[in-house]
């Protein structure tokens, strides 16, 4: 069989229905390979488009997202996609075309090391060297893009493999040395946990991204339920905790609400689940190494006791430990302790200006009227640290963002794809006028593919973020290089790809636009006049 037809009849198999691409002359046996196939083909107006459209799928699914990108400059645009998608655990397979094989090495025509120069990015990378290893070496990226940690695979494969005809073992079995992932939490370590916890009295659990990526959700919140620990979650871990419950605290970290610092200062035992305690997580104090008794839970060991200091590691999966948990604990105990000052963090102020929005009334109005099962993307700045403390995570919302990378560009392509993933849930993309302008080409895929995103443009006419930053570092007078005095007419500009478009100035024209944007199968691009001094985090 063709080595391109192997290549697409393993992404068949695997259950993904659609892949992400932007093709070139390094692919063209791959792509006549998929015209044949079942396979739905989006064409992203960008490489880093499509690993990011593919991450939103992944995220959505469950399942690699795949994307198809040809040599050279196709490749070494979607490294961006692939480094966000390694920070934040979202399994990817990306397939590159390379040169042909004697090629290789000698500078030729859209030649680049894509092995080499991704491989500290992603989880694994293969340079195909005969097409009779393309069966293996296809089972083997998925298993390892979708076990353990989640992450990105590179599949390169140089054009004249693509085109080999070869005999090749249909299915063979996956036998990875030295790789070998825990699912199942070490019993002793889970019952040593239990201990520890039935002696702590203000125990508080934090929970991360690796709830949702591991599909733990509902465990976790069983769990919540029935012990009343109070709960946190890192910027990842939002949506992984239902915001409805009493115990909810908030997000920790960097703009995180000072309910949940406080909190994370009086317990007297934490237990993570699923997140890294990267240096976002940890700032705003030094919190973290106040006494207290560290169980870690997460799926990659390195992770485990990587940034602070952990008494009782268990490395498995937090659904596996938990539902153990739920099964082994006594619940005649419970621990609905409160941290005893609850700092007032008025959420939504009272009033805002009359020409210009303010970004936190909008998202709660968003909030309000959006279906309890909606999926919010946020971009990256001010944005997404307006949706993460704004957007009330309850129901069976999911938040997606790029929190460990924080590549700006993901909030539109990321919704894409998890509109396609999830066609019957409503997606809002929230975005800063810096972040839409490095990925507007994604309105063209948008447009084409009938599906309805609501973008909500939070349009301050700076990188607010950096604004910020530099408000702060340096004093107001000192901005530089972070006001656009020439910004487009978004409104025009997404007319011009045939979306439904509007300029909001104040609440009253948002709350009307709103309303017709959720009507109907159109997807709508909202240009929300932001008030642009308002800052990440404001305490009342
Ligand atoms: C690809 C990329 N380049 C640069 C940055 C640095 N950066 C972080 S936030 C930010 C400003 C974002 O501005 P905008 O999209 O307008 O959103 P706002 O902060 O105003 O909501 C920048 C430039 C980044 N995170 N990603």
């Amino acid at each position: 069989m063709e080595g391109a037809k192997i290549i697409i009849g393993s992404i068949e198999k695997h259950g993904v229905d659609r892949v992400f691409g932007h093709p070139g002359g390094a692919v063209l046996p791959l792509y006549e390979a998929l015209r044949n196939s079942s396979l739905t083909h989006v064409l992203t107006r960008t490489e880093q488009g499509a690993a990011h459209a593919a991450s939103g799928y992944a995220r959505m699914t469950g399942k690699p997202g795949v994307c198809i990108v040809t040599s050279g400059p196709g490749a070494t645009n979607i490294i961006t996609g692939i480094a966000t998608a390694q920070a934040d655990s979202v399994p990817l397979v990306v397939i590159t075309g390379q040169v042909q094989r004697d090629r290789i090495g000698t500078d030729a025509f859209q030649e680049a090391d894509i092995a080499g120069a991704s491989e500290p990015f992603t989880k694994h990378t293969y340079l195909v060297q005969d097409a009779a290893d393309l069966p293996r070496i296809m089972n083997e990226a998925f298993h390892i893009a979708s076990t353990g940690r989640p992450g990105p695979v590179l599949v390169d494969i140089p054009v004249d493999v693509q085109k080999e005809d070869v005999q090749a073992e249909n299915d063979p079995s996956i036998n990875i040395r030295g790789y070998k992932p825990v699912f199942k939490g070490n019993r002793k370590q889970i019952k040593a946990a239990i201990a520890a916890l039935e002696k702590s009295e203000r125990p508080l659990i934090c929970a991360g991204g690796g709830i949702l990526c591991s599909g733990s959700r509902t465990p976790l919140n069983i769990f919540l339920q029935k012990t009343g620990i109070p709960v946190v979650h890192t910027l990842m871990g939002n949506g992984a905790v239902d915001m409805d419950l009493p115990n909810v605290m908030g997000m920790i970290g960097s703009h995180g609400h000072l309910r949940a610092k406080q909190a994370l200062k009086e317990s007297d035992l934490l237990i993570i689940i699923g997140a890294r305690i990267s240096d976002r997580a940890t700032a705003g104090g030094h919190i973290f190494e106040r006494e207290k008794i560290i169980l870690h839970i997460d799926i990659d060991p390195a992770e485990v006791g990587k940034n602070i200091e952990t008494h009782i590691p268990i490395v498995g999966d937090a659904g596996d430990v938990l539902i153990y948990m739920l099964k082994h604990m006594d619940f005649t105990k419970t621990w609905d302790w409160k941290p005893s000052r609850t700092p007032s963090e008025a959420v939504v102020p009272m009033k805002s200006s009359p020409d210009r929005l303010d970004p936190a009334v909008l998202l709660h109005h968003v909030s309000e009227k959006a279906d309890s099962d909606a999926i919010f993307t946020a971009d990256v700045g001010l944005n997404q640290i307006w949706a993460a403390r704004h957007i009330t995570m309850s129901g069976k919302r999911r938040f997606l963002t790029s929190g460990g990378l924080g590549t700006m560009g993901y909030g539109l392509p990321s919704a894409i794809g998890a509109k396609m993933a999830a066609p019957e849930r409503q997606v809002f993309a929230v975005m800063g006028d810096g972040g839409i302008q490095m990925s507007l080409g994604e309105l063209g895929t948008l447009s084409e593919s009938g599906e309805k995103v609501v973008i909500l443009l939070l349009n301050n006419q700076y990188l607010g973020m950096v604004r910020e930053l530099q408000d702060n570092a340096y004093g107001v007078d000192c901005r530089h290089g972070v006001y656009f005095k020439k910004g487009p007419d978004f409104v025009q500009i997404a007319e011009a790809y045939g979306l439904k478009s509007a300029h909001a100035y104040n609440m009253e024209s948002f709350g009307k636009i709103l309303e017709q944007s959720l009507c109907g199968q159109d997807s709508w691009l909202i240009d929300c006049r932001i008030d642009p001094k308002i800052n990440s985090v404001r305490r009342f």
